[in-house]
C-alpha cells in the first residue's frame, strides 16, 4: 500500500524586525528528500501555507482531501503552537492520522511537548532524516517503536524518550532539498530587505558548531559536533539553486561558517562555476573567525558573499565571557572593519537582557554598536531557549516570567534581569532601535546609502512599523 505523507509549514507570523519575507521550507524539503530517496510506495506533498496563503480553514481542507497517513511539521519555539495546531487539524480529521514534529523545540521538550500536546504522536529529536524513514518503516511493519533511536512518543500515558541517534556521517550523501515539491511556490520566495525582488532560497553548508555559547540552541541539538558538506557539493548544490530553479540570492544556514581550508576550496569551486555578484550569497559567522583570516574572506567576497551576520553580542568583555562566546570585542572591531574594506554588509547581533544587565550597562551597549559602526545591527532581547545552558539556569532559579512560547521570538522580555523588570527591558530594546536607527542623522545617512543593501534596511528599520511594534511590547 502506497503510504501518503504531507509535510505542512503552518500559517505563521513574520519576525517584523526582518521585513517583509518569505523563506522556503527547507528543513521540510530536507527531510521530503530524504523520504523520497530512502522509501518505496510513498506519495509526498508539501503544504506550504505562508507561500500559498493558506489559512487553519484551508489546512483542514488540504488534509482532508489529501487523506494522508503521517502529517510531519516543524517550528522555531516561537511557533510551536501552531505545530501542534497542525497535529490537532488533522487529528480532528481522522485520528489515525499519525502526527510528526521535531526541530530544535521539540527535541529539547520533548516530555514536556508530548505531556501537554496529545495530539502529538512522535517527536523526533536532532537530526530528523534516517529516523523519520525508520519511523515510517517501523509504523508502516507494526514493528517494535522502541528500536527507533532519536524518537520520542507516548505509552500508556508515559512518555517513552528512546536513546539518542547517531549522525549522519558523510552530510553529501543528503539528497538535495526536494525543492520540486514546492515549484509551485518558487517564484514567491524572497526576502525584500536582503534581496530585493530577487528570488531567495536556502541551503545548508554545515550542521552544527563547536563552541559552546550559554544562549544557543545549535550545538547541543547537533550533538556538540560540526560537520559539513564538502566544498564540491555546496558549490553543485548552489548551482543547482541557480541554474535550475533560478535563485537570485542565497541563503547559507551555517551557524557558524568557518574559515579555513574550507572556505578557499569553496571560493575556488565557486569561482569554477561563474558565481560573482550577480548570485549574491549570505551566511552567519564568528568575529574571531574573520579577524584571523582576512585573506579568506575576500577570497569569498570575489565569488559573491555580499553579507554576513556576525554574532557581536555585547561590548563588555565580562558579558561576552558570561556567554561563553570566545570571542573578543576586539575580534568584533576587526570584523566589521574587514567586512566593511572588502564591501561586504555586516549585520551584527546585539543582545540585551541578560541576569547583570542594568540601565547603565544597556546604554554602553548602545554606544559601542555606534562605535563599532556596522551597516545593521539586530538588537535582540537574551531568550532562555529550551535547550540552552541560559535556560536551564533562568528554570532552575526561577527567573522565567512568560511561558508562552509563541513569545520566544527574541524580542519579547522572558525574563526580568537583577536591576530591570521585564517591561524595563522592553523600553531598552526600543531606545536601542531609537538610537541606532532612528536619530534623524542616523536615519537619513541610512537611507541615502550609496549601499543599496543598506538603504533598505534603514528604510525598513528606522520606519515607523518597526518602532511602532516594539513600542507596543512594552
Ligand atoms: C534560515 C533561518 C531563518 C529564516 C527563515 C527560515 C524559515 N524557513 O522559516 C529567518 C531569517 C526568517 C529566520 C527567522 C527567525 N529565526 Co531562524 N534560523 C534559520 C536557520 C539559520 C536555518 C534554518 C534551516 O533551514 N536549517 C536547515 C534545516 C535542514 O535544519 P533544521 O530545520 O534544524 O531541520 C533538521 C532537524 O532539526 C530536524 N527537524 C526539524 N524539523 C523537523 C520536523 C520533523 C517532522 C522531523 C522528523 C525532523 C525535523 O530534521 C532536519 C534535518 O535533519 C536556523 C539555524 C540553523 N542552522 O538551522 C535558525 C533558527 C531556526 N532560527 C532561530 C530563531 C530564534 C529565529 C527567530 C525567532 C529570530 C532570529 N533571530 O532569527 C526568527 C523567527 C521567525 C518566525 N517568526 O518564524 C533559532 C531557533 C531556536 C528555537 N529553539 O526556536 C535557530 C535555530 C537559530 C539559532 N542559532 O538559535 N530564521
Ligand atoms: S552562537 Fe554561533 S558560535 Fe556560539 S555556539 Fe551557537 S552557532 Fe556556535
Amino acid at each position: 500500500m502506497t503510504t501518503r505523507i504531507l509535510f505542512v509549514e503552518p500559517p505563521k507570523d513574520y519576525w517584523f524586525l526582518m521585513g517583509e519575507y518569505l523563506p522556503p521550507p527547507t528543513g521540510l524539503l530536507a527531510l521530503a528528500a530524504y523520504v523520497e530517496q530512502q522509501l518505496k510506495d510513498v506519495e509526498i506533498a508539501v503544504l506550504d501555507c505562508q507561500a500559498e496563503a493558506k489559512d487553519w480553514k484551508d489546512v483542514e481542507k488540504h488534509i482532508a482531501s489529501y487523506s494522508p497517513h503521517l502529517v510531519a511539521t516543524s517550528g522555531f519555539s516561537c511557533n510551536a503552537y501552531r505545530c501542534a495546531k497542525v497535529a490537532e487539524t488533522a487529528k480532528n480529521i481522522d485520528p489515525d492520522i499519525v502526527t510528526v514534529v521535531g526541530g530544535q523545540h521539540f527535541s529539547s521538550t520533548d516530555i514536556e511537548s508530548l505531556s501537554s500536546f496529545p495530539e502529538i504522536d512522535f517527536i523526533v529529536r536532532g537530526e530528523g532524516e534516517r529516523t523519520l524513514v525508520e519511523l515510517i518503516e517501523t509504523l508502516r511493519q507494526t514493528g517494535d517503536l522502541g528500536k527507533v533511536n532519536g524518537v520520542s512518543f507516548r505509552n500508556d500515558g508515559n512518555v517513552v524518550r528512546n536513546p539518542p541517534r547517531d549522525l549522519i556521517h558523510d552530510l553529501d550523501t543528503l539528497p538535495f532539498p526536494a525543492y520540486h515539491l514546492v515549484e509551485r511556490n518558487l517564484s514567491k520566495y524572497h526576502f525584500t530587505m536582503m534581496a530585493g525582488k530577487k528570488r531567495y532560497l536556502i541551503l545548508e553548508g554545515s550542521r552544527g558548531c563547536w563552541h559552546r555559547c550559554s544562549f544557543c540552541t545549535q550545538w547541543r541539538h547537533w550533538n556538540g559536533t560540526w560537520r559539513t558538506k564538502s566544498p564540491k557539493r555546496i558549490a553543485m548544490e548552489m548551482t543547482h539553486l541557480r541554474d535550475d530553479l533560478g535563485a537570485g540570492f542565497i541563503w547559507l544556514t551555517d551557524d557558524n561558517f568557518e574559515y579555513g581550508k574550507r572556505s578557499e576550496d569553496l571560493a575556488q569551486e565557486l569561482e569554477a562555476q561563474g558565481f560573482d555578484d550577480s548570485i549574491p550569497w549570505f551566511f552567519q559567522s564568528r568575529t574571531d573567525s574573520i579577524a584571523k583570516n582576512p585573506d579568506k574572506v575576500a577570497k569569498l567576497r570575489k565569488v559573491g558573499n555580499i553579507w554576513q551576520l556576525i554574532g557581536v553580542e555585547n561590548g563588555s568583555p565580562q558579558a561576552l565571557q558570561d556567554f561563553k562566546k570566545g570571542a573578543s570585542v576586539n575580534d568584533a572591531m576587526e570584523a566589521v572593519r574587514i567586512l566593511k574594506e572588502n564591501d561586504i554588509f555586516a549585520q551584527a547581533m546585539m543582545v540585551i537582557g541578560s541576569r547583570k544587565d542594568d540601565h547603565a550597562s544597556i546604554k554602553a551597549l548602545r554606544e559601542f554598536a555606534l562605535e563599532l559602526d556596522p551597516h545593521m545591527a539586530i538588537f535582540s532581547i537574551l531568550t532562555p531557549f529550551p535547550g540552552t545552558e541560559v535556560y536551564q539556569e533562568a528554570r532552575m532559579n526561577g527567573w522565567i516570567e512568560d511561558d508562552n512560547f509563541g513569545h520566544y521570538d527574541m524580542v519579547h522580555a522572558i525574563m526580568a534581569t537583577e536591576a530591570l523588570s521585564r517591561a524595563e527591558v522592553q523600553e531598552e530594546l526600543l531606545a536601542c532601535y531609537k538610537e541606532f536607527f532612528g536619530t534623524p542623522v542616523k536615519a537619513l545617512r541610512g537611507v541615502f546609502s550609496s549601499n543599496e543593501i543598506k538603504k533598505r534596511c534603514f528604510r525598513h528599520l528606522a520606519g515607523k512599523r518597526v518602532l511602532g511594534t516594539l513600542r507596543q511590547l512594552i
